[in-house]
């Protein structure tokens, strides 16, 4: 053997035993705690952001939830481009797409093998056309992941109710998993029973016929273990949404923000189904028996489905953020709903406030100013700092953390920075792979030659984010306060978020809105005492008109009329809900009348529902087929979404609860500008 061989030899005895020596430092993995996220599950708080797009036949009849009578024929995008839809939620930064496949109405974007209701029976593309499949390969193309949303709720469907529509469901859920996979998510919609059509197919002509009432037995009806096995089987790597799971939960709220301290565990009642109501949506709960993080899904307009007098109350790029910070930045995820117009493409005004979130999103996160910090930990796992150091904070593994021995359950780090750093942004992560340890948590700055603490919380998990005032410091230390195990923090960072410039709509609306100075209540069907009529109509946010007296509720009907001080020709109306963060009395349907004199009430100029009111309590715009003209009007409430009384909300949202939309200037009219409108829509 010559002396290089033996070299050789001897170099890889010394690796060898360099390697052994490692092994037996290697601290041992630290023991998962508590429930625990699933693979998929764990991949999907990853992406953080994705969208929703809500296209059907209600783009084109101006509704929020279609009765099912509507006709196959109205389907008709006259320049749908999937491409141009996937790319603008590209731009900002949503990493998939979830599309309304069939809403509420029935309504198919997809040839159904099941339903003659469907975009086969439009002329759209000569009924050759499938959305679905377009959806499906702009995504592909795009390198964005695609998802299904297939509303559980048929209001069209001749056998809704009964065990026969179960079955088509699940035909058309193997449908769409079958011919436009990888699916990356399944929705299932909670809303689900009530009136509707349902007689299937509907002819040339649109059906108004709603008054039939289907309801169904939410808890055990759709009989979800057997639709979810479905999932499992077709499309193992999606996750499922619903109120409950079995992937991801509910927020609570269609209005954009998780709780503060939104954990992912969660303990759901034994008879918990999509539509039952669930305590704890939005927190979560500490030692829950299931890892089921909550989605935040909101829309970038006051609606879910695209209507022309919304286009300029689209949200801002620094709204879009307070999303973000909200849902992501508090350990759920963000699901935005941007929704294609009647062309079948995003309005411009959405693309453009996207586009400027997605720009945001990436200039904040561009550089984690704790990277290159020196580092210095209070303890580390069996000294073990290749594998548990907290290095691990600022490495690019997202999970990978810093871990201390199992006795030490309040460490802290120590991070010099490398010079003074400017920053307004922090970013904590924990190593979810084991589990929701952190229970309390501190971020201090070394300040004027002291320790100040700059931000805390009591939840960690997939993320938490902190926008703080802008401050400079060379020095930065986590304080653990509280974990019941050892901690697994992975992810630190410090950034500078950039200030936004003011958003203006490109595209403005020109909103009218009748002036309500020379309004008098003429009379109401009830009034609770501190819940007077004339407050349905004083301008004051948080006063309102209700029914709910001393001695009880007062159940619908119930009716307003107001006197407008002189004749006016209306073109519609709006109501506001209450939007104190209950939702009783709040109108679902309605009537509406216009009257010379106050004594004669035609037919009315309007009647019909407020779809998803309940849900997505915003201001309600109805616009009459025909204008009407009179002196005096009068508001019915029908039924109410919830409680048994009825409820009428004013204020400076929308400048009223009743408001009168007046065609032709016959009534004074006050302009709501479409910086000022787009301003209170973005501050909400
Ligand atoms: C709700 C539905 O009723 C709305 O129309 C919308 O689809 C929203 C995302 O979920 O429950």
């Amino acid at each position: 053997m010559n002396t290089a061989a033996k070299l050789q030899i001897i170099g890889i005895l010394a690796a060898a035993l360099f390697q052994s020596l490692e092994i037996a430092n290697a601290a041992d993995a630290p023991q998962p705690y508590g429930a625990l996220p699933t693979p998929r599950q764990v991949a999907h708080a990853e992406i953080e952001t994705y969208a929703f797009c809500h296209f059907t036949v209600d783009t084109f009849t101006d509704r929020e939830w279609g009765t099912g009578g509507e006709s196959e024929t109205g389907f008709n995008p006259t320049a749908f481009d999937a491409n141009q839809i996937v790319g603008a939620l590209k731009a900002g930064g949503f990493k998939g797409v979830i599309l309304t496949c069939k809403h509420h109405d029935g309504f198919c974007l997809w040839p159904s093998k099941f339903t003659e209701h469907c975009v086969k029976n439009s002329p759209w593309r000569g009924g050759k056309g499938d959305v679905v499949g377009d959806f499906a390969a702009a995504c592909k193309k795009a390198g964005m992941r695609f998802g299904t949303y297939l509303s559980p709720w048929d209001r069209n469907n001749e056998n809704y109710g009964k065990p026969e529509y179960v079955e088509y469901y699940r035909n058309q859920l193997r449908e769409l998993l079958t011919n436009y996979g990888p699916i990356f998510e399944v929705w299932y919609d909670g809303a689900n029973g009530g009136t509707g059509y349902y007689k299937g197919k509907v002819g040339p002509v649109e059906s108004k016929d709603v008054n039939e009432r289907r309801n169904i037995d939410r808890t055990k009806y759709y009989d979800w273990a057997t639709t979810w096995k479905i999932v499992r089987e077709l499309q193992p790597d999606a996750n499922m949404f619903s109120d409950v799971g079995p992937d991801c939960r509910w927020c609570g709220n269609e209005r954009g923000f998780a709780g503060d301290k939104c954990r992912a565990t969660i303990t759901f009642a034994p008879d918990s189904a999509p539509g039952t109501s669930i305590p704890h949506l939005g927190d979560g709960m500490l030692g829950g028996n299931v890892w089921c993080p909550a989605e935040v899904d909101v829309s970038i307009r006051p609606g879910w489905f695209w209507h022309e007098k919304e286009n300029a109350r689209v949200r801002s790029p620094e709204n879009l953020m307070q999303i973000y910070l909200n849902s992501v930045g508090h350990g759920a995820t963000m699901l935005l709903n941007a929704p294609p117009d009647r062309r079948g493409l995003i309005h411009e005004n959405d693309v453009e406030s996207i586009k400027q979130f997605g720009e945001h999103l990436r200039d904040t996160f561009a550089s984690n100013l704790a990277a290159g910090a020196k580092l210095t930990a209070s303890n580390v796992r069996g000294g073990d700092a290749k594998n548990y150091g907290p290095q691990k904070l600022i490495d690019d593994g997202m999970w990978s953390a810093w871990v201390t021995d199992d006795s030490v359950t309040t460490p802290e780090v120590t991070f010099e920075l490398n010079g003074g750093k400017t920053f307004n942004l922090i970013r904590l992560r924990e190593d979810i792979r084991l589990g929701l340890r952190v229970e309390g948590v501190a971020v201090d700055a070394w300040t004027d030659g002291a320790w100040k603490e700059i931000a805390k919380a009591e939840s960690i998990g997939s993320c938490h984010l902190w926008r703080i005032p802008k401050m400079t410091t060379d020095k930065v230390r986590i304080r653990v306060t509280k974990s019941p195990v050892c901690p697994a923090l992975s992810d630190f960072g410090l950034y500078l978020e950039p200030e936004f410039a003011t958003w203006i709509p490109p595209i403005g609306g020109n909103a009218k809105m009748a002036e309500k100075a020379k309004w008098k209540v003429v009379s109401a069907s009830y009034e609770a005492p501190g819940g007077e009529a004339r407050r349905a109509i004083d301008g004051d946010a948080g006063s309102l008109w209700h029914t709910h007296g001393p001695d009880g509720e007062h159940p619908p009907p119930h009716n307003i009329v107001i006197d407008l001080g002189a004749k006016s020709t209306l073109t519609g109306f709006t109501y506001l809900p209450r939007h104190d963060g209950t939702t009783h009395g709040i109108v679902d349907q309605y009537e509406f009348y216009v009257s010379e004199d106050g004594a004669t009430w035609d037919a009315p100029a309007a009647k019909g529902e407020f779809g998803n009111i309940k849900a997505n309590p915003v201001e309600q715009s109805v616009t009459f087929e025909k204008p009407a003209s009179g002196r005096f009007i009068k508001f019915v409430a029908l039924h109410s979404a919830d409680g048994n009384h009825v409820t009428v909300d004013d204020g400076r949202r929308d400048r009223g609860s009743v408001e009168c939309k007046p065609g032709r200037g016959e009534c004074e009219l006050r302009a709501a500008s479409r910086r000022g409108r787009a301003a209170e829509y973005a501050g909400r």
